[in-house]
């Protein structure tokens, strides 16, 4: 009897380490075992499922591309070749999501497709395509911002706008707004970008340890207000950190580039501005970057930024950002 147990005791050891073995095994030798191939439904057998020339293992865990889809970001360039395959999705605090579904190299620059929801109260859209130079220089972006108010009381509004360059000096800017069209001739310094886009501009940048990047930030909604919109911007790699990221197949770490920006406002006016953020604010933004050598494999991760939500009965708050894959 105390045998026949012994027996039963080695024959479920070798189940279990058989089991084991199988388990951890990558028939295709593509990074992912076939039990994580199982869960995502790539093939266990064809080290790339989607044909695209990527791995399946690398499309997951360095590429973040879908190794299912040939061309995850639906741009018409496939994942191998195009320098920024990703759709970039982020989720504020406040139910907002971006998605900035495609940014493609233009011919004058790199352009970026970003698509904005707001998915608590009114129902806000904005459709912004931006036009930007190398050096950052916002040019002719134009975009669409649509208010589908739920409030019965009020109508739903639809207006395009654009930033239009009268010379090299001044810009024509055309803003939709919840009390219709805000239209204004602004001087423009060079290499300004929105508040929202820097973090993107960082892509196939040199990321190193002490490299440092500046530029204007514009914020259109404190002219608006009639505020000075533009902050000048430092970025500075500050290091790098190892953080933990949720994924389908559990919980990994990633070695990232720590990316500061310190924004330095004018003087504000309004005493709502300056109750909220000081007569001259100085605001911090972090951003996250995996580490890699080119914008394929550079990929942000998470960003912590300042994000004003001014609506007509004014509201300021400071978001962290979370890039969801
Ligand atoms: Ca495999
Ligand atoms: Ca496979
Ligand atoms: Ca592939
Ligand atoms: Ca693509």
């Amino acid at each position: 009897m105390r045998f026949l147990v012994g027996v039963l005791v080695l024959a479920l050891l070798l189940v279990g380490s058989t089991s084991q073995m199988s388990f951890a095994q990558d028939s295709d030798n593509d990074g992912l075992t076939d039990a994580q191939e199982k869960l995502l439904g790539t093939d266990p057998n064809k080290p790339d499922t989607d044909g695209d020339g990527l791995l399946d293992g690398e499309e997951y865990f360095v590429y973040f591309t879908n190794p299912l889809k040939a061309d995850t970001d639906e741009d018409g360039i496939a994942d191998k070749q195009d320098p920024y395959p990703r759709w970039v999705r982020y989720e504020d605090l406040n139910g907002v999501t971006t998605t900035v579904d495609r940014i493609t190299q233009g011919p004058e620059g790199l352009r970026l497709h970003q698509v904005v929801e707001v998915k608590v109260g009114n129902v806000h859209t904005i459709d912004w395509n931006s036009f930007l130079n190398p050096n950052f220089t916002l040019r002719e972006a134009r975009f669409t911002i649509k208010y589908d108010f739920l409030d019965p009381n009020r109508p739903d509004y639809t207006g395009d706008g654009y930033y239009k360059p009268v010379d090299t000096n001044q810009m024509e800017i055309v803003l939709p707004s919840y009390e219709g069209i805000f239209k204004a001739t602004i001087p423009w310094p060079g290499q300004a970008m929105t508040i929202s886009d820097w973090v993107y501009h960082l892509y196939g940048k040199p990321l190193k340890v002490g490299q440092i990047y500046e530029f204007n930030v514009f914020y259109h909604e404190l002219l608006r207000w009639g505020e000075e919109p533009f902050a000048r911007a430092r970025a500075e790699v500050i290091g790098t950190e190892k953080v933990p990221l949720e994924t389908k197949l559990g919980r990994r770490e990633y070695t990232v580039y720590v990316v500061k920006a310190t924004l330095k406002f004018a003087t504000f006016k309004d005493p709502f501005f300056r109750a909220f953020l000081g007569p001259e604010p100085e605001l911090v933004l972090k951003a996250l970057f995996t580490a890699g050598e080119n914008s394929q494999t550079q990929t942000l991760l998470r960003y912590t930024t300042p994000f004003f939500r001014i609506t007509p009965t004014k509201s300021v708050g400071f978001s962290d950002f979370i890039i969801a894959h």
